[in-house]
């Protein structure tokens, strides 16, 4: 399986619904979207997700869903992306099917190590920098973070890809690559740009 060396990450902005953002985006040239609702009821949840499933195969894009693996199996997502306390990957594979992708949010080297042993598809790493946009985040790691746990990883396992996520602007996408990342995760400078093509057409070229 394929991972999308640009992550988009859903939200909602401006009055406009997770669902009318995804369509942005994809209209906009994403390919690989994670569904991210955070502090509403499972019902609402699955309504996104729907819409968002339709929107994705109408694309051709993948759909991953956050935090909610079933979710993911009600809609039929290609995969889910699990924090540090959602339910276990092997929890997550045997509900979803050995198909499904699934990616683990990392942070520090014992992280690292977990998400490697319990068969994760994809590494989210980060944050990379501060941001408004996940409550609760982790210490920031910065550039000298990440080329030493992408230095470990190396060593753990050289295959597994990374994607690196938080506060992540334009310029950050090269010292990134240099540092070994497959690709971005990104919600704000895509959900907030004037012009997200021009954004999404400028990251795939830096990528
Ligand atoms: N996990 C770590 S940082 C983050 C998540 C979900 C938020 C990323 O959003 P942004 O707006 O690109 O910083
Ligand atoms: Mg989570």
């Amino acid at each position: 399986m394929l991972v999308s060396r640009l992550h988009y990450i859903s939200q909602a902005l401006n009055g406009y619904s997770h669902a009318e953002m995804i369509e942005r985006a994809l209209a906009s040239g994403v390919d690989w979207v994670q569904l991210r609702v955070k502090n509403e009821p499972e019902d609402f949840i699955l309504n996104q997700a729907q819409q968002a499933r339709a929107l994705c195969s109408r694309f051709g894009a993948k759909l991953i869903i956050n935090d909610h693996p079933a979710v993911a199996k009600a809609v039929g997502a290609d995969g889910v992306h699990l924090g540090l306390s959602d339910i276990s990957v092997s929890e997550a594979r045997k509900l979803l099917g050995a198909k499904a992708i699934i990616g683990g949010t990392c942070n520090t080297y014992e992280d690292v190590k977990r998400r490697i042993a319990e068969g994760v598809d994809y590494v989210g790493l980060g944050p990379y920098r501060f941001t408004k946009t996940k409550e609760k985040l982790s210490p920031v790691l910065g550039l000298d973070g990440y080329r030493s746990l992408m230095k470990f990883l190396g060593e753990v396992n050289p295959q597994i890809p990374v994607i690196a996520i938080g506060g992540i602007t334009i310029e950050d996408i090269h010292p990134l690559r240099d540092a070994g990342v497959h690709g971005v995760a990104l919600a704000s400078l895509i959900n907030h740009a004037d012009a997200p093509e021009k954004v999404i057409t400028e990251i795939k070229t830096k990528l």
